[in-house]
């Protein structure tokens, strides 16, 4: 992502760039049922499927986004296992910069498959997203992909696609472990399970050059004195 002149202060600045570049999808801790890819080109039902694995993907490092409508607000561990769980619908928003994954199964035509998966994100865990299917007022996640979805990620929307948790029916729960794991089980035959869930955001490339840059310039005035003391 650097261009090639910038290839230079390797030491510090590679450093850093290895915090930038790693955080996608493909860097987290999964359980094997979790299965991180590239975002897909389209998610409707139908189109990304597996009867083995919930596919994960980054949809956005850093967005910023102001009163966005959430299901949870992560708060320590949790279970998710009943719309009764969830508060109010409308009741929690966020406010701020942050990253967004999004957790995907579709099973191969209308197969029934009950998958189990945990996921240790890099970051803390915001908020999630869930869409529950007898909450119907505010669909969550069909209102947050203009903010949090992937660029060329073609995604469900409306009730009929049925694209969020069931907390009710199936088996659908979500646990919150930690602040930075998540353990989820979607249940799906016809129609798709999804969540976004809303991270800390990936830092900016300009702010951590400015951070490597600043730990350079102290490399430098250690160095100097280090010298100085040596000379005197
Ligand atoms: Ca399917
Ligand atoms: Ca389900
Ligand atoms: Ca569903």
């Amino acid at each position: 992502m650097f261009g090639k002149g910038s290839s230079l202060k390797a030491g510090v600045l590679g450093t850093f760039a290895v915090l930038v570049w790693a955080a996608d999808a493909n860097a987290l801790n999964v359980t094997p049922t979790i299965m991180p890819v590239a975002p897909p080109t389209d998610v409707t039902e139908g189109m990304t499927e597996s009867n083995t694995a919930i596919k994960l993907f980054l949809e956005t490092a850093s967005t910023t986004v102001e009163g966005v409508v959430v299901d949870i607000l992560a708060a320590g561990p949790q279970v998710f296992d009943d719309s009764s769980d969830l508060a109010s619908l409308g009741s929690l928003t966020i406010t701020g910069t942050f990253a967004s994954y999004m957790l995907h199964l579709d099973s191969v035509g209308t197969a029934s498959r009950t998958l189990m998966g945990t996921v240790e994100f890099d970051r803390n865990i915001v908020a999630i997203l869930l869409q529950d299917v007898t909450r119907t007022a505010v669909l969550t996640l069909d209102d947050s992909d203009d903010d949090f979805g992937a660029l060329g990620t073609t995604y469900p929307t409306g009730m009929a696609s049925k694209r969020g948790l069931e907390l009710d029916f199936n088996d659908d729960f979500i646990q919150i472990l930690d602040s930075k794991t998540l353990k989820v089980q979607f249940s799906v035959s016809k129609a798709v399970d999804q969540i976004r869930v809303i991270t800390q955001p990936v830092p900016e490339p300009s702010a951590l050059l400015t951070f490597a840059a600043s730990g350079l310039i102290v490399a430098t005035a250690a160095r100097r004195k280090s010298m100085a003391a040596l000379l005197s």
